[in-house]
């Protein structure tokens, strides 16, 4: 096999891996590349940027769903938006208790080429009757839902560039709000802390502008630009997100490879001066 570099270009710097590309094509949506590197596995860009790997996805999908879902007062009915290759539905799926998982995905190509190349990362989820997929946009079922319908939201966007722009504004959080139980969670994904600064902070800054309460959470996805990573987690009663239950926790635990109650709590703390002091102002 010839063996090239993918990289993601951003702001003069490339986050790449050696490798081959398996797939490259245009959906209605976006452009869509499949891979296979010599260092992670297979993994999926979209319009150029990274989505996630084989061998580094947990670091991805259990920082975004666990500190929701093992710290919301119910986790009966969940919302997923986005989520294509099917990680997020898989951790969620983890949970005994979740009974019913809405997860809408804008782009079905994103699906199928997932099920096809990256069968590990949705793992079961695909077939599991909890797993209820709609094909279309999240942002419209975020509006045309229910109040108080969901007992958390997840957002599995990409980035606030192209079709996902629309999963960071103001009216979408507020929808996302409004279907929230108020004990609930709401979490999304809020890019990159030094590679996405201002967007970073704006995101934060809005959610906080919308949810009584609201704090970022640090972690690491060592091929997303400069691997610092973010997800931002939001209650309406309260910050139910720092305090993850001990009963769910000890059945997650022993299936995770970065989450764990202890982590959880360390990385709510490990916020960064000069971000402590943005989100102040
Ligand atoms: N720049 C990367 C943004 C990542 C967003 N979602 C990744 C999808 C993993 N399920």
């Amino acid at each position: 096999m010839t063996e090239n570099w993918i990289d993601e270009y951003h702001l003069g710097v490339r986050y790449g891996l050696q490798g081959k590309v398996l797939i490259q094509e245009a959906s209605d949506v976006q452009e869509i590349t499949v891979i296979e590197s010599v260092r992670y596995g297979k993994g999926l860009l979209l319009n150029g940027c990274w989505m996630t790997t084989e061998y580094q996805e947990k670091q991805y999908h259990e920082c975004l769903v666990h500190p929701a879902l093992c710290s919301a007062a119910e986790i009966k009915k969940i919302l997923v938006i986005g989520g294509g290759d099917g990680g997020t539905a898989r951790e969620c799926l983890k949970h005994k208790e979740v009974q019913h998982i809405d997860m809408i995905e804008i782009d079905n190509r994103v699906i199928e080429l997932s099920k096809e190349y990256l069968p590990s990362i949705g793992g079961n989820a695909w077939n599991d009757p909890r797993l209820h997929l709609t094909i279309g946009d999240g942002i419209a079922w975020a509006a045309n839902a229910e109040n108080n319908s969901y007992d958390v939201v997840l957002v599995d966007g990409s980035d606030p560039i192209g079709p996902a722009e629309g999963l960071f504004n103001k009216t979408f959080f507020e929808n996302c709000k409004r279907i929230l139980k108020p004990n609930g969670i709401f979490a999304t994904q809020s890019e990159s802390p030094e590679a996405f600064q201002q967007i970073h902070i704006d995101i934060v800054r809005l959610i906080r502008d919308v949810f009584n309460y609201s704090d970022p959470l640090y972690g690491w996805v060592p091929i997303y630009p400069s691997g610092w990573w973010s997800w931002t987690f939001a209650c309406i009663d309260a910050p139910r997100y720092l305090n993850p239950l001990k009963k769910r926790a000890s059945v997650i635990s022993d299936q995770c490879e970065i989450w764990s109650p202890r982590w959880q709590k360390g990385a709510f703390q490990a916020i960064p001066a000069f971000l402590e002091r943005e989100f102040e102002k």
